[in-house]
Parts: C-alpha cells; sequence; structure tokens
C-alpha cells in the first residue's frame, strides 16, 4: 500500500564518505558534477549501490575514472542501480537539470533572480544522484560557476574556500562542510544579492562572520534578523553550553519559499517573510516570529545539523526539540507568560484538532506515503511539549545534564528518539518507558477530576482519571506518565502545602511539593486518587499551572470557583485559561453565571494598573473558532460563532468605558519602538480598538488610529478593524494602503489576509475576486497562502458557508496547485481534517466537495491526504 515502515529499517548497505559537487549554473540547464567516495557497509557485503535520482538528465557516469557501460547500470526515472562493485569506490556522474521548470520548489529553484535550494525532507535527489536519506552523512566540497553579472554572489554550506575569476564572464566559489552532513541540509544560493553583517567571537574563541543577505533593495530590513542570529548564538551558549562551529553563518531570504525557513548547515535559507522588517512594514507580531524563526534555524545547527536523524520517522527528535529551545529562547529574552499564552492558543486551537481529526497521529509515526505530510503541529508542538514534560519531571539541572548527554553521546551521528531518552534516563536514572508512550500514542490525554469534600471529617478527594481518545488506527490506548501540577487555597486564599496521601499507583518518587507554581503529582494509571484529611473548609483546587501538561481537563467546578481560582492564582497561564474557560462555558453552554463572572474579571484586570497590558490583551482574545469547535460535537459553525458574537458583543457593550479609558492612557506609550512595553501597549491598544469598534458605526476610532498611525502594528489593525466591521471609509483606506504598498509582496499578504478574513459569509466573494485578480500569484507560496489559507484556517464563518461555497473555494484550485506545487496543495487539503466532526449537513457537503477531487489530485502529497481524509 505503499507505506514506509519505521520497523523496516535497515542501515544503508553504502555510506558516502566525502562528496565533491561542482555546479555549472543557469536558469535554463545547470550542470552538476558529482564525485561520491563510497564504501560499502562491511555487514552487507555484495548489495547494489541504489541512488535516488528524480527529474535528472544523466550525462555521464564514471567509477573509478572509469566510464560505466551502458549495461552495468539502470535509471527508471527514481532510482539508479548499480550492480557488481566490488568494495570501496569513487562514483562520478554528471547530471543536467532545469531549474526554471522548477515549480515544485525543491531541488535547485528560481525564486525571482535568485536560484537556491530546498532539499528537506527528500528534494536533494532533484539535484543529483544521492543517498537521499539523513543518516548517510558525508563531508562536503561544493563548487559554485555562474556568468558573474548576473550571479555575482554564490554561497553554499560550510566555510568559503577559494573564489576565482573563470575567463569567459564566470566565476566560480568553492565552500567545504567538514562536518559530516546529511543531503537534506545542502543549500546553495546564488544571485544578485546584497548584505548585512556583524562578526562575533564565540564563547570558544572562535571569529564568526554573521551575513543575511536579500535582494539590494530589501538589504535594509535585514537589521532586525541579524541581531536575533547573535541572540541566539549567545543563547545557546548560555543555556546549552552550544558554540557555532564555521567561520560563517549565511542566512538568505527568499519570497519563493513553501516553508518558513531552512536550516541548511552554515547556509539557512528562509522564506522573507521571516527576515524582511521594520516599523512602518512589519507588525510586532512579524518582529516576534522573525526573532523566533531566526532562533529555531539557528538552535537546529546542534538539534538537527551537529545530531541528525536516523530517519524519518524520528523527525520530532529535531523539530518537537528546536522548537522546544526556541520556545525558550523567546521566554528568556521576553515575557515568559505571554510566550507561553501564545503557544498554548496554537497548541490548543490547532494542535488538538489535529490530534481529534482524521489526520491524528503519533509524534513519531510508525508508517508513512509521504513525509512531507508529517510537517505537522504535531511532530513540533506536540513534540516540544513532550520536551517540556520532560524537563518538568527531571528538572532544569538534570534535565540540562540529560542534553549535555544526548550532545556528546551522539554528535555527528544519526539519532533516533531512543537515544534520546537514553540520554535523560541515564542522567536523571529515571525509567522512563512510560513516558515515551508520548511518542508513539496519538490523541490528546483527557483528565476527569471529580473532587469530594466531607464537612463532618474534613476529609477532601481529589479523584483523576485518564482517558486517551482512540485515533486512525489506534483505537486503544495506555494511561501516559502526566505530570500534573495543582494547587490547594484555602478559604483566605492562603495555599495549602500538606502532601496528600495517594494510592499505591503512585511511585512515590510521583509527588513533588514544589514551592511556587504548585505542586506535581505523576500519574501513571487510569485512575488516581489523592486525599487530604481533616482541612477546617473546602479547598478551592487549580490545576495544570504553566499549562505543564498538553492535556485536556474536565473539572466540574462552578463558575463562581473558577472566577474565584482566577483571582487566587498567581500564575499567569492559569489565570488567562481560567479566563478562557469560562469564556468557552459562556459560549458553548449558554451559561450566563460564566458571562458574569467573565465580565466582572475583565473589568479588575482593565483596571488593574499593575497587570502587564500584554496578559490583558491575551485575556481579551476569546478562544478562537478552533479551540471552541474542539470542546464542541457535532460542530455547528454558525451557532457556535453566532454565540461568541454575542458574547464579545455584550462584553465590550459592558466595559466600553474601561476599554476607551486604556486605550487612550496608553496612545504615548504605544507611539513607536521595539521594546516590551511599547509593544504591550500596542497589543492592549489594538484588543480595546476591536471591541470598541463593535458599538462604533462610523468606526471613527479606527479610522482615526489608521490616519495617525506611525507603525505597521497599529495601521494594520486599524485597517483590520475598518475592513472587518464594513465602516464607511474601509474602501477608501484599503485603496490608499494597497497603492502605498503595491510593490511590497508581504505587506500586500497582509492586506489580502484582512480582506478575506472578513467574518461575515459573504466574503467568500472577496476571494473569489482576488482569485479572478493580478494579485492571485499561485506561484508563490506565501500568496496562495495569503488568500486561500488564511480564508480557510482564519474565516471560520466563510469557510463553513452552508451552501458549500466556502469549500468549493478552496477545493477548486487544489488541482492546479497540486500540478505545481504539492506541497502547497497538501496543506490546504489538510485544511479540512475536522470534515467529519462538523453536523450532518454540513458534513455531507463536505464528504462531496473532498469525494470530487478523487482522481485530480496526482501527487503522492494529495494522494495520501485525500485517502486518509476519506478512509472510513
Ligand atoms: N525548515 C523547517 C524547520 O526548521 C524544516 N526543518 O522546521
Ligand atoms: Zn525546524
Amino acid at each position: 500500500d505503499g507505506h514506509v515502515h519505521l520497523a523496516d529499517y535497515v542501515p544503508p548497505a553504502w555510506r558516502i564518505r566525502h562528496a565533491d559537487l561542482a555546479f555549472d549554473l543557469d536558469p535554463d540547464a545547470t550542470e552538476v558534477h558529482a564525485r561520491l567516495s563510497l564504501d560499502p557497509d562491511p555487514d552487507q557485503p555484495g548489495q547494489p549501490l541504489v541512488l535516488d535520482g528524480e527529474e535528472l538528465t544523466l550525462l555521464s557516469i564514471a567509477v573509478d575514472g572509469r566510464p560505466l557501460a551502458a549495461d552495468r547500470y539502470t535509471y527508471d526515472g527514481a532510482t539508479l542501480r548499480i550492480d557488481g562493485l566490488a568494495g570501496a569506490c569513487e562514483l562520478e556522474t554528471r547530471v543536467r537539470i532545469h531549474p526554471a521548470g522548477n515549480t515544485r520548489l525543491e531541488g535547485l529553484y528560481p525564486s525571482g533572480r535568485l536560484l537556491l535550494t530546498q532539499c528537506e525532507a527528500e528534494g536533494f535527489r532533484r539535484i543529483t544522484f544521492f543517498t537521499d536519506r539523513p543518516d548517510v552523512m558525508p563531508r562536503w566540497r561544493i563548487t559554485l560557476r555562474a556568468a558573474r553579472e548576473r550571479f555575482p554572489v554564490l554561497l553554499a554550506n560550510g566555510n568559503p574556500v577559494a573564489r576565482r575569476e573563470l575567463d569567459d564572464g564566470r566565476h566560480e566559489s568553492t565552500w567545504e562542510n567538514p562536518h559530516p552532513t546529511p543531503c537534506y541540509l545542502f543549500a546553495l544560493a546564488a544571485g544578485d544579492l546584497d548584505r548585512v553583517t556583524h562578526s562575533v567571537r564565540t564563547a570558544e574563541g572562535r571569529e564568526v562572520e554573521l551575513n543575511v543577505w536579500a535582494e539590494p533593495g530589501d538589504v535594509a530590513r535585514c537589521e532586525y534578523a541579524l541581531g536575533a542570529i547573535e541572540r541566539s548564538l549567545r543563547w545557546d551558549e548560555r543555556r546549552f553550553g552550544r558554540g557555532y562551529d564555521l567561520d560563517v553563518f549565511n542566512v538568505v531570504a527568499a519570497q519563493d519559499f513553501t516553508m518558513g525557513a531552512m536550516e541548511n548547515k552554515g547556509l539557512n535559507i528562509f522564506n522573507a517573510r521571516y527576515i524582511l522588517a521594520d516599523e512602518a512594514t512589519a507588525t510586532d507580531a512579524d518582529f516576534l516570529a522573525i526573532e523566533s524563526v531566526v532562533a529555531h534555524e539557528y538552535l537546529h545547527n546542534w538539534s538537527g545539523n551537529r545530531v541528525t536523524l536516523r530517519d524519518w520517522f524520528q523527525l520530532s527528535l529535531k523539530e518537537g526539540l528546536t522548537v522546544f529551545r526556541d520556545s525558550e529562547f523567546s521566554a528568556d529574552l521576553h515575557s515568559r507568560a505571554i510566550k507561553r499564552i501564545e503557544a498554548v492558543r496554537v497548541l490548543r486551537g490547532r494542535q488538538f484538532a489535529e490530534d481529534s481529526g482524521a489526520l491524528a497521529h503519533p509524534v513519531r509515526p510508525d508508517r508513512y506515503r509521504e513525509i512531507s505530510n508529517f510537517y505537522t503541529l504535531t511532530i513540533y508542538e506536540k513534540g516540544a511539549e513532550v520536551i517540556r514534560l520532560l524537563h518538568t519531571l527531571l528538572g532544569e539541572d538534570v534535565f540540562r545534564a540529560g542534553m549535555d548527554r544526548y550532545f556528546a553521546d551522539n554528535d555527528g551521528r544519526a539519532a533516533t528518539i531512543e537515544d534520546f531518552l537514553a540520554a535523560h534516563a541515564a542522567a536523571s536514572g529515571r525509567d522512563l518507558a512510560q513516558f515515551a508512550l508520548w511518542y508513539s500514542q496519538a490523541g490528546t490525554p483527557e483528565l476527569s477530576i471529580a473532587e469530594d469534600f466531607d464537612a463532618a471529617t474534613g476529609d477532601y478527594t481529589l479523584t483523576v482519571e485518564q482517558h486517551v481518545p482512540p485515533t486512525p488506527g489506534q483505537p486503544l490506548k495506555q494511561p501516559m506518565l502526566v505530570p500534573l501540577r495543582f494547587a490547594l487555597y484555602d478559604v483566605a486564599g492562603a495555599a495549602i502545602t500538606a502532601a496528600p496521601e495517594t494510592d499505591a499507583a503512585i511511585n512515590p518518587a510521583g509527588f513533588h511539593g514544589v514551592a511556587t507554581n504548585g505542586a506535581i503529582v505523576e500519574l501513571v494509571a487510569a485512575r488516581h486518587v489523592l486525599r487530604w484529611r481533616g482541612l477546617p473548609g473546602k479547598p478551592l483546587a487549580t490545576f495544570n499551572q504553566g499549562f505543564a501538561a498538553p492535556v485536556k481537563i474536565a473539572f466540574a467546578q462552578s463558575p463562581a470557583d473558577l472566577a474565584r481560582s482566577v483571582r487566587v492564582e498567581r500564575d499567569e497561564v492559569y489565570r488567562w485559561d481560567g479566563l478562557q474557560r469560562l469564556a468557552m462555558r459562556a459560549i458553548l453552554q449558554h451559561d450566563a453565571l460564566a458571562a458574569d463572572a467573565l465580565e466582572a474579571a475583565l473589568d479588575d484586570l482593565l483596571a488593574d494598573p499593575a497587570a502587564d497590558p500584554a496578559f490583558v490583551a491575551e485575556c481579551l482574545a476569546l478562544p478562537d473558532f478552533d479551540t471552541l469547535a474542539d470542546a464542541m460535537a457535532p460542530v455547528e459553525p454558525d451557532a457556535l460563532l453566532d454565540a461568541r458574537d454575542a458574547l464579545l458583543d455584550r462584553l465590550s457593550r459592558a466595559l466600553s468605558a474601561p476599554l476607551l479609558a486604556r486605550y487612550d492612557a496608553m496612545a504615548d506609550a504605544a507611539a513607536q519602538g521595539l521594546e516590551g512595553p511599547a509593544m504591550a501597549a500596542r497589543a492592549l491598544r489594538n484588543a480595546c480598538l476591536a471591541w470598541l469598534t463593535r458599538h462604533d458605526p462610523a468606526a471613527r476610532l479606527a479610522q482615526r488610529q489608521f490616519d495617525a498611525a506611525r507603525t505597521m502594528t497599529e495601521r494594520g489593525a486599524a485597517l483590520r478593524c475598518l475592513l472587518h466591521f464594513g465602516a464607511p471609509g474601509a474602501a477608501a483606506a484599503l485603496a490608499d494602503f494597497r497603492a502605498q504598498f503595491a510593490h511590497d509582496p508581504l505587506v500586500t499578504d497582509k492586506w489580502i489576509g484582512w480582506v478575506v478574513t472578513r467574518p461575515q459569509a459573504s466574503a467568500s466573494d472577496d476571494v473569489a475576486a482576488l482569485l479572478a485578480s493580478e494579485w492571485w500569484k499561485p506561484a508563490n507560496p506565501n500568496r496562495v497562502r495569503a488568500v486561500l489559507g488564511n480564508f480557510q484556517r482564519g474565516n471560520p464563518r466563510a469557510f463553513h458557508r452552508a451552501d458549500g461555497a466556502g469549500f468549493r473555494l478552496v477545493a477548486a484550485r487544489l488541482a492546479a496547485l497540486d500540478a505545481t506545487n504539492p506541497q502547497v496543495a497538501a496543506r490546504l487539503l489538510g485544511g479540512f481534517e475536522g470534515w467529519r466532526r462538523l453536523h450532518p449537513p454540513l458534513r455531507a457537503v463536505a464528504r462531496d466537495t473532498l469525494a470530487g477531487l478523487e482522481g485530480q489530485l496526482r501527487s503522492p502529497d494529495c494522494r495520501d491526504l485525500l485517502a486518509r481524509l476519506l478512509v472510513d
């Protein structure tokens, strides 16, 4: 059935010790000359040499300098096979490829006037014949030759070692990467690039040149990213003791890029949206995303590159770990609570939905048909949560010791998740066998917690039951190891620090009294009972401070107790979460007491001068559609969104005076600058503006902010309000904004995003108009995401139209997109993952829409997803 299975892993029969590649670059015909030093695996003698290669025109082939006769090899368009090789040898191939015809953006392709590469996961086989798997790790020498005028800058992995002029108007640049590196980390970039540069001396004393390259007109907007590289380098030295290991670290920004960015050894290639920024064109959220993606790719140098993957099943070994590392970087540099709240929002809205949808899979899948379909929220975000759980269980010092051991034991190797857990088991002395279920079992664990208080004896009992729901291919689950944080408070709001009596199933080490942020109990069984004896009154219990465990918790608690817990608890993530829960009850259960409690709590928060404005802004952002839908079965989008709108209308009307007061009071603080307080002020002002505009039909406030704004953060938020509330000035403001930034694809993507997310069913007409306009550029992945991705993920009202027009708008573009860029098409197709949870009439429409795609989608990517979406 076309699956690759984890259980079938066999080491490569041939290893590549050294790879020497020479490129004659030309968009229409690039020649690649490869010399590979090959060693047979002594444990697997006599195996044929089988190399991957796609869309390659073979020009010549030789072994140890002697041309290979045509009957000595076969090439079927996917693999090159050579039988009868006796032992270690050098294989030399010359191939021709056609970058200008490469619309998939995998392999070597053009972006504007640049030529660049994207190889992860399996793109290198589109460049030359190679063993395209991550456990083959040669050292590299790369020579680039190209016309000097058209391609004045030539970059590849590693350190630059030579440059020379050739006599025919071309030039040549040679690079060496001395670290064993798999081919998915290969990169080159060529073209008219300009740079910003900065030299640093590492803690180990190495002089490193940091460069950010972009097309000449964009280079002024690269300074922020350059600073973020240095911050990342310093942070990895401090927090993980990891140094940088080459003389140069190059980053290139490209407009056409399917992923966010790519951590190629010494030459990261980025989607321009995660590099280019200044205050006039980028929002605060953009700046923070840039810093975090720069850090993510930089941090991969150790978690991914120095220690790489044995096979693609281990993808989360680098991605989950590196997301954890980049989120700690952001938390250390900025507000830890805000960073965590934002991560939890994504996790709960998107990853939980993935876990409960048709495409659910474990953090380490055990089979796949197309690995590109596994660059998912589960691999990345849930993978990071699993690392965070380990950090919670072990504590910072032991976790760090485990990480040191992991890096030391696996440096230069292609590792597995078992290797990672073995290092932490050794450093901590703990058995991590049950913990490993987090990697193999899909689905979000659900805890239901019941409390009982006996007023006569003062005995208080918490019964915690764990359930992991069935997911595709995994009907039955075992209980997971869940470190559950909790706290008890007495009637005066003081913490009760006495340890509970626990049932025998909790091992004695499974309870940690922790001074701050609650105690931790390690749940290991399907059911646990915790009991306190002789309390003077019924305590108030709070759970999962810091959202330490990525689980769903059902705890039957009155709205009054929930509201009180938000006042008593000091953990900001808990407090935010408590307000989210009140909102969910108000929306999903029409619980009027919950709505009253939420209103009172927000009123207090808006009046609290000590509250971080960024935190207040997070509390004003009610649970999004995905989060709400995950708690509703079956999902009725219109009813859900109507209830959410009604709550927003009520709260914003009731709180209009404090909202306006906060909005006005923070005008100066918000004016400009990238410091934390300025960003926080803008976040809260923009949140207030969106609420106030609900009751401001002329949108005077939003219009005034639009006209006076000096930053994109303020201008963009104002325009979004004008558009989303259909303000009288919306069309003129949009025309003005559009004209000002018509030359800038990234800012154009922004206004398109605001247009297509207008929360009315009729927004689908605006999408249709965009699709028929000059703004629709299907070859550019960012633009496809701006138009269709934002519509699908960010406009639940119009996407879920009862007449199916929203579904069809996306579906109708998939066949054409699939024919040019399968990965981009597959992402959009994956946006239908929740269709089975829709209420019956809409589910039928979704099923028809998906069924209508059968036979139209040709790529392995889309065919795999469609089969998984439709399987019964
Ligand atoms: N470039 C992608 C990332 O860093 C895939 N490795 O996550
Ligand atoms: Zn990554």
